[in-house]
């Protein structure tokens, strides 16, 4: 700038912004109720996991209570959501799916 003009501009950014969407945590909990090879049969439909992975998955989430089955854009965590959830009601099992911001 010349003489008695500051620089009033403001920075510039020069990264470029590449903002990746936030990521959404979808956990089962365990219960009481819910046979475990319910639980397999969400895991392997809803999921893609391998009968093992899904068997491995759901004693864990027998044993620790609760845990991460897979994370997801928001969209696409609310629909895996929802479809767990309404599945386990047709079958009557009180299996709960939420989700939560990593
Ligand atoms: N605890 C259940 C039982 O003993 C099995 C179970 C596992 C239920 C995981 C829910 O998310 C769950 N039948």
């Amino acid at each position: 700038p010349k003489d008695g003009e500051g620089d009033l501009g403001v920075a510039l950014e020069t990264r470029p912004k590449t903002k990746r969407p936030p990521l959404y945590k979808v956990m089962i909990l365990n219960d009481d109720y819910t046979p475990m090879e319910f639980v397999v049969m969400v895991l392997e439909r809803f999921f893609g996991l391998s009968h093992a992975q899904a068997f491995e998955l759901m004693l864990t989430v027998h044993k620790k209570g609760l845990a991460v089955v897979g994370v997801f854009s928001y969209e696409i965590a609310e629909t895996k959501v929802a479809q767990v959830m309404d599945f386990a009601q047709r079958h009557q099992h009180p299996l709960q799916c939420t989700m939560e911001r990593e």
